[in-house]
């Protein structure tokens, strides 16, 4: 069974991040998404609107996602892919050459993004920041 793992916030899930998903998965069997934690985002400095709880929930229901687990730190991606035998690393090209050193322990995957929709700006449209 060919592995996969991607990690981000997932905030307001929408086809961005719905494509990425799609994308990844196509590169094996099962796909594990680490989603930031409501603690590890605000080291992001980033702000969800949904709770890590509720992002995990949505993300669980997503066709394309088998496994849903907590990413609570910039370090634990090495000891992620060793423990769950992950055979390749998919993250959006905007994340393009940040994470070549796991190239030692897997096939690392930078796929494009979808232009036009942002959580960010979906928050400004709403009229929330
Ligand atoms: N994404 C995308 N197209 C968009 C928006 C997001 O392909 N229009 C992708 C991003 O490139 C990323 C994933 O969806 O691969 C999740 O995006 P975010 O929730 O913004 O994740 P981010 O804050 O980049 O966190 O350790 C890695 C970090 O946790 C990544």
């Amino acid at each position: 069974m060919k592995k996969i793992i991607t990690y981000g916030t997932f905030d307001l899930l929408h086809t961005g991040h719905l494509n990425i998903l799609k994308l990844a998965k196509e590169y094996g069997d099962y796909l594990i998404v680490a989603v930031s934690t409501d603690e590890f985002n605000e080291l992001k400095g980033k702000k969800a609107y949904y709770t890590y709880e509720q992002r995990r929930a949505i993300l669980e229901a997503v066709r394309y996602v088998d496994k849903v687990i907590p990413e609570e730190n910039w370090e634990q991606k090495i000891s992620d892919i060793i423990s769950y035998k992950i055979d390749v690393f998919v993250m959006g090209e905007d994340w393009r050459g940040n994470f070549d050193f796991l190239k030692q322990y897997c096939e690392v995957v930078y796929l494009p993004r979808t232009v036009g929709i942002l959580t960010t700006q979906i928050k400004k449209d709403l009229g929330r920041t």
